[in-house]
């Protein structure tokens, strides 16, 4: 009598050889990466968000490992191509989001701004600190009344002689209170312009935002500038406008379309686990069709993920990627992976809900990420202007 083998499973990413897609060096990148956050965060990361704890002693290893900038050139930093960076910001919020919003911060917001529109002496300063996680950066933006909408900014900054008075508030600034340097963005008789404002500067403070249910891996405060004294040195010479700060921002946005990838990779490989261990009805849940319509959608759909963003990379590298495009990545990715997060919860029942199992975790950083650098909506909106010529996002 012929016996009939069980036959053998895949990880979702390898069931269209996703892999195969990447170069020696790429992987190389992806398995250190994914190596040293199961030894150093893993087993840890669980607790720490439940205790809103942002594990900081772990920056100047995130330096050492090249991750800090590790896409810029020069200063320290290792200058990998779109898809490395993509891959390491996959492996860092497979494990969560808070951690991916630090380098993204960090690497992509501050450390950019300086290296894209800074004079040679802010790069000589601040560039090769930040690289090697021995200095933290943060990026003010956002005030409590204008998030989607940056253009209505009421931080100033006046002329006094040769200084600058730097006067207002931000709001939901990752980092902000760790923050040893803070790009500031505010409005000038001249337009919009940024400053660098060092930790301790006096009328400079932070204050924690701490009541938060997402992104509890992570710190996020609100900066006050109380007539901030800053010498013109301190102004960053070549961001000319709000289109310095949303260039910034495309690049932490291209971080965050791979990112996501990574949050619903590891909430798949959960619920997979799991759907294979938990028996009822005397049979594993993921032996029921139901379970395995759930699981068949969300593979498709994180496989989609996946090709999008290695396509948006192969753009980037040839300089052929815009907003537009980065939108696209960015609300799509972003979408799905909350979609597969909290399809998965699902397949835990019960236990879902606790601290043991990652993907409501996941989900409820997802809520954030669906929110930060660009709503859905702004994005939808960014897409729907292209496509017709019409833009809506006001009156
Ligand atoms: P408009 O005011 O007309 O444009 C101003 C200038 O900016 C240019 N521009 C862009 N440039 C580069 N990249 C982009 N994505 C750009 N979007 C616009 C624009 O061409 C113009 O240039 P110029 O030379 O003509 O002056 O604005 P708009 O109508 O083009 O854009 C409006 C809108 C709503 C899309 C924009 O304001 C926007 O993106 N709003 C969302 C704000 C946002 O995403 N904030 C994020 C804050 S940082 C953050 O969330 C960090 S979370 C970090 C983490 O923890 O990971
Ligand atoms: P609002 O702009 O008030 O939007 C509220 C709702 O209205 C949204 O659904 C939005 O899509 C919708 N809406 C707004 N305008 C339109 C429109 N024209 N058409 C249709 N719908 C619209 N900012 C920084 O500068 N630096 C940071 O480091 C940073 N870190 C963050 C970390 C966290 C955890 C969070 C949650 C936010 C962070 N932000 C940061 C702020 C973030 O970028 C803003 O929250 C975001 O841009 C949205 O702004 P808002 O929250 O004021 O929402």
């Amino acid at each position: 009598m012929s016996t009939i083998e069980k036959p053998s499973v895949s990880a979702p990413l390898e069931l269209l050889n996703i892999p195969s897609l990447l170069t020696e060096e790429q992987r190389d990148i992806q398995h250190t990466v994914a190596e040293f956050l199961a030894d150093r965060v893993r087993p840890h990361i669980g607790q720490w968000s439940e205790n809103h704890y942002f594990p900081r002693d772990l920056v100047p290893e995130l330096g050492k490992l090249g991750l800090l900038g590790m896409h810029l050139n020069g200063y320290g930093c290792a200058g990998v191509d779109a898809a490395s960076y993509g891959l390491a910001c996959l492996e860092l919020e497979a494990t969560d989001s808070g951690l991916r919003s630090f380098v993204s911060v960090q690497g992509s917001l501050a450390m950019f701004a300086i290296w894209r529109f800074g004079s040679e002496d802010q790069k000589q300063e601040w560039l090769p600190r930040l690289a090697a996680g021995q200095a933290i950066g943060c990026f003010g933006l956002t005030e409590a009344d204008f998030g989607s909408n940056p253009a209505g900014m009421r931080t100033r900054a006046v002329r006094d002689g040769a200084d600058w008075i730097l006067h207002g508030e931000k709001m939901w600034i990752t980092n902000g209170s760790i923050a040893d340097i803070a790009i500031v963005w505010a409005v000038t008789e001249e337009g919009v312009r940024g400053f660098l404002v060092p930790r301790g500067a006096p009328g400079f403070s932070a204050r924690d935002i701490d009541n938060k249910l997402a992104l509890r891996a992570s710190v996020t405060s609100e900066l006050t500038f109380d007539d901030v004294r800053l010498p013109d040195s301190a102004r960053l010479p070549d961001a000319h406008g709000l289109r310095a700060p949303l260039t910034c921002l495309d690049e932490a946005r291209f971080g965050i379309l791979f990112g996501a990838v990574g949050a619903g990779r590891d909430s798949l490989d959960s619920a997979l686990a799991y759907a294979e261990s938990r028996v009822q009805f005397d049979r594993p849940i993921g032996a029921f069709q139901l379970t395995q319509q759930k699981l068949a959608d969300m593979a498709i759909d994180l496989n989609n993920s996946m090709l999008l963003a290695l396509h948006l990379a192969t753009l980037k590298d040839k300089g052929a990627v815009g907003p537009v495009q980065i939108s696209m990545g960015k609300l799509n990715n972003v979408r799905a992976a909350l979609a597969i997060a909290r399809q998965c919860r699902t397949i835990f029942g019960a236990s879902g809900i606790t601290s043991d199992y990652s993907p409501l975790r996941h989900a409820t950083n997802l809520e954030a990420v669906l929110t930060y650098e660009g709503t859905a909506e702004i994005h939808a909106l960014t897409i729907g202007r292209a496509l017709t010529g019409h833009a809506a996002f006001s009156g």
